[in-house]
């Protein structure tokens, strides 16, 4: 497994996102993907999951400490007392002493971001996560977030894959030493029939899915791609054993667009 390394965080390159997994479902997923070697679980308060999660990683017999576990706090528990009691509460549902890494999981303007992060840095003090970080922060509030936060960010988690364009925020990421975490990486599957990317697998005998992964791996970004199937699984890890050229990489660039983006919601920020 390849790591990438981020203000004094190691974090494993591939991860299992777990967004819409529920239920059993969710627990089997887990508990495969570790014994297929796995090493890095991200999940969500608002996932609703984490109960799963902390059963599967269980039911795996993986060490608890070989596992690097990701969980998101929800806008609505950003008032800072809020935040430590809704920690607390995702510890209890993991079955965890503390997380790996602890994101705010969008912006909130409602409360003062310093407030909020205040929040996130004492958790990390008090023991309940090792390190913390940003999702869907655009580059504004990753700059107003390192001036602010009393503890190091490790990352800010985005969508991100080929379809879409984040050169600015991978930019003020690397400024900062944190890591780009993507999550729909494969862009919701769509990159499964992209013809650009099945034409270069063929190349490497990768699927199209795969050299996506590679792409963003030797872009030294973290992805995390959900799935309910095993075959799948398999797949999605099974991307360290080849290299996209420099022209791979770049054909593979000019597909973006800041028009690709496919979640969005009434409360985001206004992207970069
Ligand atoms: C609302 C969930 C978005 C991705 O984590």
């Amino acid at each position: 497994m390849h790591f990438v390394e981020a203000n004094g965080a190691s974090i494993p390159a591939i991860g299992l996102g777990t967004w819409e997994l529920q239920g059993r479902d969710c627990a089997r997923v887990v508990e495969q993907a570790l014994r297929l070697g796995y090493r890095h679980i991200d999940t969500a308060q608002i996932y609703e999951n984490e109960r799963e999660v902390g059963a599967g990683l269980r039911a795996s017999g993986v060490r608890r400490d070989d596992v690097f576990v990701t969980t998101k706090v929800w806008t609505t528990h950003f008032a800072p007392n809020d935040l430590e009691r809704s920690v607390k509460e995702s510890l209890s549902r993991l079955r965890l002493a503390a997380v790996d890494l602890l994101l705010l999981h969008w912006p909130n303007p409602q409360v003062p971001l310093a407030e909020t992060l205040g929040a996130l840095a004492h958790a990390r003090q008090m023991g309940l996560a090792r390190h913390i970080g940003v999702s869907n922060f655009t580059v504004a509030l990753i700059e107003e977030a390192v001036a602010t936060c009393a503890e190091p960010l490790v990352c800010d988690q985005v969508e991100y894959h080929p379809y879409l364009d984040q050169a600015k925020v991978i930019d003020a990421c690397s400024r900062h030493d944190m890591a780009v975490v993507a999550y729909s990486p494969i862009a919701k599957g769509k990159i499964k029939n992209d013809e650009v990317l099945a034409r270069i697998g063929a190349h490497h005998k990768k699927s199209a899915a795969q050299v996506c992964l590679r792409w963003l791996i030797q872009q030294n970004v973290v992805a995390i791609p959900r799935t309910s199937k095993v075959e799948r699984l398999s797949e999605n890890i099974d991307v360290f054993d080849f290299n996209l050229s420099d022209e791979e990489m770049t054909e593979i660039f000019t597909m973006g667009s800041p028009q690709g983006r496919l979640t969005n919601f009434g409360f985001a920020p206004k992207w970069d």
